[in-house]
């Protein structure tokens, strides 16, 4: 069992050390591509509907692109979900986009309640309030930015949900 311990911790310290030679790495060769995105204020919602196994619930952020040409957000992934998708919501009904969300040129879009968001669907655990979920944002460029988010419940945007 011991050897097993030690046979692990030198594992996980060879992760590391590579984990961050190759964040050295993308820093020096990312001024075409991340850097050129910023996602801000990003969470997960904890809701009725996120508080059991199978369960689904959205992640929400104001994305920004300081580049000169539009890029996808394609969605993403985590560990906690079995299916990640970009989605909108049209006349109170939630319904996956055809070509994930645009982040336009110079500008920048905000995932809310109530209207675009990225859905996780048919969760492996539950997700109530406070609890911290890894995310990882996908973009059609490759590059791709992950956050530990924190799960907090909102007021907003209730409609998304429900079933009609
Ligand atoms: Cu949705």
């Amino acid at each position: 069992m011991k050897k097993l311990l030690i046979a692990t911790a030198i594992a996980f310290s060879a992760f590391s050390t590579v984990a961050l030679t190759g964040c050295a790495d993308t820093t020096h060769n990312s001024s075409e591509h991340s850097h050129e995105l910023t996602i801000e204020n990003a969470w997960v919602r904890a809701s009725e509907y996120s508080d059991h196994e199978g369960g689904m619930t959205g992640v929400f952020a104001t994305i920004s692109n300081g580049s000169d040409h539009d890029v996808i957000l394609t969605g993403g992934s985590t560990d906690i979900a079995m299916m990640v998708q970009t989605h909108e919501v049209v006349d109170g009904m939630m319904q996956e986009t055809e070509n994930g969300i645009t982040i336009p040129a110079g500008g920048s879009v905000t995932l809310e309640p109530g209207g675009l968001h990225v859905m996780l669907m048919n969760l492996k655990k539950p997700i109530v309030s406070g609890d911290k979920v890894n995310f990882t944002f996908a973009f059609d460029d490759g590059s791709e930015q992950a956050f530990e988010l924190t799960a907090k419940v909102s007021d907003g945007g209730d409609e998304e949900y429900h079933d009609h």
